[in-house]
């Protein structure tokens, strides 16, 4: 059924055959007659169904991989790719973002646990030597798929413990959670750790935003790295307008 879905190669058609297969999967994803978030048949049925070597569709998905229209989950396949659009500059939590899209967030934790501040954290939450924090790191999830790698430290004033943080960070928060934020964004080669946390295969690139958060009332409530893989996301932006 794929096959006819997707076309048949051509016999006698000029140039390699794994080219002619990449082009017919681009062309069934562009005309989204491949789903985004659809799983690709296995490289062995595939090559069965097209009567081509596991060679010749490998080197096909390789191109639209490269090409950030297929990704591959390691242990688990191949799929149309369905990067989430996210604007950097909205002050929007994880959960609120992917529930905006349709997808359902989820978050499973590194670690959680309060302790004094370090230097660099005193600095940015502007607390004095000495004060505690509360931190948390977690890989956040869309639909099950890893997106990001997320750490952030609290004063521990506003929040005591990690324990209280259910599904989101930002609605334990409630009154108290950022309305103001300054941020820097750079891209990154994620290191093997990251890459492992994230279930991806490597090498690959991401996006890391280091945020700074304040609230209503001024003070600054949030210090985090945002980990984001760089195959999940496209950054939108609004400029101009009335
Ligand atoms: C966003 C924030 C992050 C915050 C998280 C709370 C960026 C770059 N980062 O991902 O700083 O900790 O939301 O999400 O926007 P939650 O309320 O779902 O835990």
């Amino acid at each position: 059924m794929f096959v006819e879905r997707v076309g048949r190669l051509i016999a006698g058609e000029p140039g390699p055959l794994y080219r002619q297969l990449e082009r017919k999967l681009c062309d069934a994803i562009d005309a989204r007659i491949l789903a985004p978030g659809e799983a690709l048949p296995p490289e062995r049925d595939l090559a069965a169904a097209y009567h081509v070597s596991r060679v010749t569709v490998r080197k096909a998905i390789d191109g639209l991989v490269d090409a950030r229209l297929l990704t591959r989950r390691r242990g688990a396949g191949t799929y149309v790719a369905a990067p989430i659009e996210k604007n950097f500059a909205n002050l929007s939590s994880f959960t609120e973002d992917m529930e905006g899209r349709g997808r359902t967030p989820s978050s499973s934790w590194i670690t959680r646990g309060t302790g004094i501040v370090t230097p660099e954290e005193a600095l940015a939450l502007g607390l004095s030597p000495g004060s505690a924090v509360t931190r948390l790191s977690r890989v956040r999830h869309a639909d099950g798929i890893s997106m990001a790698i997320e750490q952030s430290s609290i004063p521990a004033d506003i929040l005591p413990s990690a324990d209280a943080v259910g599904a989101s960070l930002y609605a334990t928060l409630g009154a108290a959670r950022p309305v103001r934020v300054l941020q820097r964004l750079r891209a990154v080669l994620l290191d093997a750790e990251e890459i492992a946390l994230l279930g991806i295969d490597g090498p690959a690139a991401g996006l890391l935003i280091e945020r700074r958060g304040f609230a209503a009332s001024g003070r600054a409530v949030e210090f985090a790295r945002s980990l984001y893989r760089g195959d999940g996301y496209d950054i939108v932006s609004e400029l101009g307008g009335s």
